[in-house]
């Protein structure tokens, strides 16, 4: 078979000095940091809808980049399949081991589900022919479940209980082929799971039936054999007004108020967080702390546009934020995803390529920053010495229960008034991180 990106080669790690376009600045697959490798601090993955399926489509205009990969015709079987020579060929060029696929993602959906689930086996017959003699895998599948207009009023929060069940049959059948793929995680999206005004839904009920999907398909998926991860990836709006998954918060207290939390971990996306007012970071700490980081979605945002814009990731204060956060958390079971697609006027195969050098070398600085801000120590230095009043004394009793409100209150008119809490010496840290970001 032909190549596809022909002019293209295996992108060669040249570090830091290299000004060649298509290689690796920071991204050294062996290199060691902190006793593992690059290449397994960071399990990259290439989204199948944009890099193989964005073309530059946007409300005011047509496709800009040719993605049809050598097929005759778009939205066909063939196309399906150039899609997956192109995939393949490039995750092999760039170093990357995973892909994360929605199950129309990988062939056109036919008006009748039969007709597509058939699709899906052939395409991932193929898919795994593929794999073969590879070290490529499925990081983590899903449903879309919100593109089709049946969905229009949700997918498990459907007022339709047709709908409902076609929700279901695409869960089931997207579980199938993730379990396959050799799948890691499993992702609950919901785009279309939430409202647009309250005047005619019903919130409770809604959100029954969402956890009762949910149910449904850890029950199904753990029949099959499936292991891995179920996530929830939270997102405040867009498409819909008001989101279920808010953000990390609220989905947490979602899955724990429905019994879902020992299957279901979070996969943080970069852009939703900012778009639920936080940062990156803030869903990532808020994952940790709960024992439920599973994945990422990395991208980035603009903070001067108020939606979902999936940019490749560039910001190194960011990517090196993040990474403490995953570092301290021992890691992640899932892997990055990045879900983020060139520029409408970046359209060419280079543009892909130069796209992916950029997201991998970023996370690579990431981490190289954040396992230096750990090794130098003094963030986290302050941040234990911050708290020390708690060692001790009173503070000491207070973290371990034993003490009550009459004793804390006799301790405090004993004082009459305390001394100041300390500086929190943010313009400090602050610094400190520069200082270990520029060095
Ligand atoms: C959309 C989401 C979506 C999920 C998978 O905003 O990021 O792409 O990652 O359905
Ligand atoms: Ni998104
Ligand atoms: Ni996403």
């Amino acid at each position: 078979m032909s190549e596809i990106f022909a002019n293209i080669p295996v992108i060669p790690y040249e570090g830091p000095a290299s000004k060649n376009p298509l290689a690796f600045k920071y991204y050294d697959a062996d290199r060691v940091i902190l006793g593992k490798k690059m290449s397994e601090h960071l399990p990259f993955a290439m989204a199948w809808w944009h890099n193989l399926g964005a073309a530059g489509t946007d409300m005011f205009g047509r496709d800009t980049a040719d993605k049809s990969f050598g097929a005759s015709e778009k939205g066909t079987m063939e196309h399906a399949r150039a899609k997956v020579d192109a995939g393949f060929e490039f995750m092999k060029k760039v170093g990357i081991k995973y892909f994360c696929f929605h199950d129309v993602d990988l062939v056109p959906e036919a008006d009748d589900i039969k007709v597509t689930n058939q699709r899906l086996d052939e395409i991932s017959d193929y898919i795994l022919e593929k794999m073969q003699g590879t070290d490529i895998k499925c990081l983590w599948g899903t449903a879309n479940m919100f593109g089709n207009p049946r969905f229009m009023n949700g997918a498990g929060s459907s007022n339709s209980a047709d709908v409902f069940c076609f929700a279901a049959a695409q869960v089931k059948k997207a579980l199938d082929i993730t379990v396959k793929l050799g799948g890691r995680g499993y992702v609950f999206w919901g785009g279309r799971e939430g409202y647009e005004t309250l005047l005619n839904t019903d919130v409770k009920f809604e959100q029954e039936n969402i956890a009762r999907l949910m149910h449904l398909a850890v029950d199904y998926g753990r029949s099959i054999g499936f292991t891995g991860d179920f996530y929830i990836e939270p997102k405040p709006k867009e498409p819909m007004k008001h989101q279920y998954d808010f953000d990390a918060a609220t989905a947490i207290g979602f899955l724990r108020q429905y019994g879902l939390d020992k299957d279901f971990k979070m996969n943080i996306e970069a852009n939703h967080a900012t778009l639920a007012g936080h940062t990156f970071q803030h869903d990532l700490r808020i994952s940790t702390i709960n024992g439920m980081l599973g994945s990422i979605d990395a991208n980035q945002g603009d903070t001067l546009l108020g939606w979902d814009t999936d940019e490749f990731p560039w910001s190194v204060y960011e990517a090196t934020m993040c990474m403490y956060e995953v570092l301290k958390n021992g890691g992640l079971t899932g892997g990055f995803n990045f879900d983020s697609k060139n520029r409408r006027t970046s359209n060419t195969y280079e543009d892909m390529f130069h796209a992916y050098i950029l997201g991998m070398d970023t996370f690579a600085l990431g981490l190289i920053k954040a396992a230096a801000l750990i090794e130098d120590g003094r963030l986290d230095q302050f941040v234990a010495d911050r708290y020390a009043s708690y060692k001790t004394g009173i503070g000491a009793k207070i973290r371990s229960g034993e003490t009550t409100l009459e004793e804390l209150a006799a301790y405090a008119d004993q004082l009459g008034a305390p001394d100041l809490p300390g500086s929190g010496r943010q313009e400090y840290l602050e610094s400190v991180v520069n200082q270990v970001l520029f060095s």
